[in-house]
């Protein structure tokens, strides 16, 4: 690969291009957040990023937790979720199981306690579908803590989840109501 940064560094490069600031590199997103991908890679290395195709299908191939995805026809990219662009990734509303996760930082919860999970910058709170998974997440942010949070309840009062290409649970928001702070066992 021509880039002279390691596969974490091109990913993140990928995500910030995909997801938040195609304009920095003068590319456009559709709005379900498809962009082509000889654009991309001509736009980019206008941009000092310098990758060939291959390079790229690697990334795909070996994200962590296959955050991009390519057209069945091979001709463009999108990021599976995460965005804070406005787009509309059409995903299918889906019944959730019963409980899902979310892993955040212990100096949150008080703050989540009283106001519910939000999006902040993102379009969707993230769920996750397993407790290991909220564990990562939530250490990205400091001591993890993790909250249940009753789904199937949600879903019974008419609140839509989806899920996304690579599993993450999705939904607008979460009142406390449905918000369980579990011990640090799990
Ligand atoms: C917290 C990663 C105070 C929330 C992961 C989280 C995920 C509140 C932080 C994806 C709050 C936002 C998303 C409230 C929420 N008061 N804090 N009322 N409501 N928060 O990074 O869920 O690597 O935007 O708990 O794997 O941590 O990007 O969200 O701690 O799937 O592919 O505010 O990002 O994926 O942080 O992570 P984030 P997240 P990628």
């Amino acid at each position: 690969m021509k880039i002279t940064q390691s596969p974490k560094n091109f990913s993140k490069f990928l995500s910030y291009v995909l997801r938040h600031h195609p304009g920095s590199i003068g590319i456009t997103l559709d709005v379900q957040g498809w962009t082509e991908i000889s654009t991309l890679i001509s736009q980019a290395a206008k941009h000092g990023k310098r990758f060939k195709l291959e390079d790229l299908h690697e990334a795909v191939r070996i994200s962590d937790k296959q955050r991009f995805a390519i057209s069945e026809n091979g001709l463009r990219i999108r990021a599976n979720q995460g965005h804070s662009v406005a787009v509309d990734l059409a995903l299918p509303v889906t019944v959730p199981p019963d409980v899902l996760y979310h892993g955040t930082a212990s100096r949150f919860i008080a703050s989540i306690m009283k106001d519910g999970l939000r999006p902040g910058s993102r379009h969707h709170v993230h769920l996750s579908a397993t407790t290991t998974t909220a564990r990562t997440v939530g250490a990205r942010h400091g001591t993890p803590v993790i909250l249940q949070v009753m789904a199937k309840d949600m879903h019974e009062d008419g609140i839509q989840f989806f899920v996304s290409a690579n599993g993450v649970w999705l939904c607008d928001s979460v009142l406390p109501k449905y918000l369980i702070r579990m011990n640090n066992d799990h």
